[in-house]
Order: structure tokens, then C-alpha cells, then sequence
């Protein structure tokens, strides 16, 4: 999904602890919910997922019948983009990840009556087929980040984005993936109207190499290494023309479906991607994926949209907590602070987390929304 299509609405935000895989969201084990700040009513939450070493590299031929994919679990089935206030998707999309020494594996399932495709150019606007969509925001910083495109034709589009839209961009499509392999099988046949199809499946191998840039720490991640990563199906309705040939319908919306909801029509909002832990083995790869920082994340979404909103109706940014409206978050040991330029013009906040055994974690956040973590991954991770 590009640019055309986002801030339709907005929704307020809802954390949570714990980040639960698949299989373990028992009534019994359901995370607890904080509401943000200054918001409540509307659930959003990073879903998290445990990415395990392959054994042996799949066949990127579409089909998802390798050892590797027998291993792996899937993903929650994808909801509505703007999460379960809106109906369930029309047709069942899940993912499912791995990774090895030389790639980033990931496969999805797409169940669909009527598979078709029309784009055949590299980097064409993908979405407006129906398409398969990958966003991977290696460190976690809200800004360089990847986005992968794929419909039923095997066309792909890779771009980067310098910035998130929302702080103006812009999105690089003549950047590459150099040696990204993609395939395609369809369960049924392609560009026939005169038939039911099941679905198509999709296969992709990512190589660490082109991610390395947007890393900043060791790639392939370490194992127990958290990135944050999301997926979007986009779906449009459909009708036949009178050669038999499929066309979207016109003046219809697309559906987004995605696996963790954003909350908004915008997937240009990695703090709501989800948390993608790689591990080297199955035990690891059950346990629940915890984000120490996602609270403070929040926090910081909090005061980014606070100061925008107070911007808008001010033309400055705000000096201090109060005129945004924001109270003091109740976190035990939790410093917050907001730096304002003195004309207004720029600010950063930051949290400081204490944490038991380590060094304070402090998040810093700009105007541009781009997260700076320190310690860095790399030293935390030592
Ligand atoms: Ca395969
Ligand atoms: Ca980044
Ligand atoms: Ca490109």
C-alpha cells in the first residue's frame, strides 16, 4: 500500500505487554492491555512471531510442500488493516517465517476464488493488483525501512523508505534487492474466469546482504534478535467483462487485510508492525515474544502525535508535557523529558527505563518519529 491511501481515519492506540505467538493466545495467558496515555477504546497491538533456522533451504518455486515450511508455524490469520472493529477479511491470508545463514525466508497462503493478475513490469505499482506485501524495519527506528510486493503474475516491487510518509518520505523505487528470489504457485489457474480457484502461495528468500544496510547491528540477527516486520494483502473486488476477462470493479475501496493491525488504512506506521524473534530452535520459537521497550514505544508514539496535532493548531511544537495534554505515564521508574527548541521549531522526548541487571534503556524520539535506542542493539546484546 502506497501513500494514496493513507490517514483515512484515525484510531486511538492500545499496548500491551506481552507480545504472544501463535498458539499460546489461551483465554487463560491473554496479555495484559494498557491504554495509552492520552487514548483508549480502539486494540492495537504488535503481534509477535518466533522465526526458526532452517535445517535445510526451501525450493522457492511457490509451493509451500519443504521441510523447513512443515516445521514452521503459521501466523494469526490476517485481519482488517484498522484491526477487529471492522468485518473479518472475506478469504483466510497467513504467513509463516524462516531464516538461515544467507536468507530471510518467508511464505504465505492466500486463499482466493478467483486468482488473477494483470501488471508484468518490475516495480509497477503492485497493489493495484491484487498483491502480497512485506514491510521489514530491521532496528526498529521508524525510518529506512523495506517494502516488498508481489501479485499472482510473480511481478515484484521492492522500494525503501527513507522516512515514513508521514514525515515526508520519500519512497526509493529504483532501490533493489539484489539476488531476491520470489515464486508463485496458484491452486487452481490464473486469468481464468470460467473457473473456482482455492488460492495462491507465495515464497520468498530475502538475503541478509541487502538488509544488512537497514540493520545496524549484525546480519543475520543473532538468535533471540527481534525485528519488526508486517504483512499486507491487498484485495480488490472484481468483476468480468464480456471477453471474460477479470476487472476491478470501479469506484470500490480496496480491503486491506494484514497480520498485525495497524489501526489506520496506513501501513507506513512500523510502531505497530510486529515483533519477528529469530531463533535457532523449536523450544524458542514457542516462547512468547516479549518487547521490553514497546511500552515506552507507545509513550513516544503518544507525544509524536501530540506535538503534530499541537503543531497543526500552533505552528510551533509544544515546551512542555501539560500544554500537550499528556500526563506523566505511571511506569514505575520511568524518566520522561521533552526538549523543545526555544522558537518551536524541533523537539525530542525521551524515555529512561531502569532495568534489572542491565543498564538503563533510553529511547529518543524526534519530530520525524525516528527512534534512537541506547544502548545500541549491538551492545545490548553482548
Ligand atoms: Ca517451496
Ligand atoms: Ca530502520
Ligand atoms: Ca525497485
Amino acid at each position: 500500500m502506497h501513500a494514496r491511501i493513507l490517514l483515512k481515519k484515525s484510531w486511538p492506540t492500545l499496548a500491551v505487554l506481552a507480545l504472544i505467538p501463535l498458539g499460546q493466545t489461551k483465554a487463560q495467558d491473554k496479555p495484559e492491555l494498557r491504554v495509552a496515555p492520552n487514548l483508549s477504546c480502539k486494540v492495537v497491538h504488535p503481534l509477535g512471531y518466533g522465526a526458526l533456522l532452517a535445517q535445510q533451504a526451501p525450493v522457492i518455486d511457490g509451493k509451500l510442500d519443504d521441510n523447513v515450511w512443515k516445521n514452521a508455524p503459521w501466523t494469526e490469520d490476517f485481519v482488517d488493516i484498522q484491526g477487529d472493529a471492522r468485518p473479518a477479511p472475506r478469504f483466510r491470508t497467513r504467513a509463516k517465517m524462516a531464516w538461515d545463514q544467507k536468507y530471510f525466508y518467508i511464505a504465505a497462503r492466500l486463499e482466493e476464488p478467483h486468482v488473477w493478475g494483470t501488471l508484468t513490469k518490475h516495480d509497477s505499482v503492485i497493489f493495484q493488483d491484487n498483491d502480497f506485501e512485506i514491510f521489514i524495519d530491521p532496528d526498529g527506528d521508524n525510518q529506512q525501512y523495506l517494502e516488498l510486493e508481489i501479485n499472482a503474475l510473480n511481478t515484484e516491487w521492492d522500494l525503501r523508505l527513507v522516512k515514513a510518509y508521514r514525515d515526508g518520505g520519500p519512497a526509493l523505487n529504483e532501490w533493489e534487492v539484489p539476488g531476491l528470489k520470489t515464486a508463485v504457485a496458484v491452486e487452481g489457474t490464473l486469468n481464468n474466469s470460467t473457473d473456482q480457484d482455492t488460492a495462491w502461495t507465495v515464497e520468498w528468500a530475502i538475503p541478509w546482504t541487502s538488509l544488512a544496510e537497514f540493520a545496524g547491528r549484525q546480519c543475520p540477527p543473532k538468535s533471540g534478535e527481534t525485528w519488526r516486520v508486517n504483512f499486507s494483502r491487498v484485495e480488490w473486488r472484481h468483476t468480468v467483462d464480456k471477453a471474460g476477462n477479470y476487472k476491478k470493479v470501479p469506484g470500490f475501496p480496496e480491503d486491506n487485510w494484514v497480520w498485525s493491525p495497524q489501526g489506520r488504512i496506513d501501513m507506513h506506521r512500523p510502531e505497530t508492525w510486529g515483533h519477528v524473534r529469530f531463533v535457532n530452535t523449536p523450544e524458542e520459537a514457542k516462547k512468547p515474544v516479549i518487547a521490553e521497550d514497546q511500552q515506552a514505544r507507545w509513550w513516544l508514539m503518544d507525544v509524536y502525535e501530540a506535538q503534530k496535532t499541537y503543531q497543526g493548531k500552533n505552528k510551533k511544537y509544544a515546551a512542555t508535557f501539560e500544554e500537550l495534554g499528556l500526563k506523566t505515564p505511571k511506569e514505575k521508574g520511568w524518566k520522561v523529558a521533552l526538549d523543545t527548541k526555544t522558537d518551536g521549531s524541533n523537539f525530542a522526548t525521551t524515555v529512561t527505563i531502569p532495568r534489572a541487571g542491565k543498564s538503563d534503556l533510553e529511547l529518543k524520539m524526534d519530530a520525524d518519529s525516528r527512534i534512537h535506542r541506547n544502548p545500541s542493539w549491538d551492545s545490548d546484546s553482548k
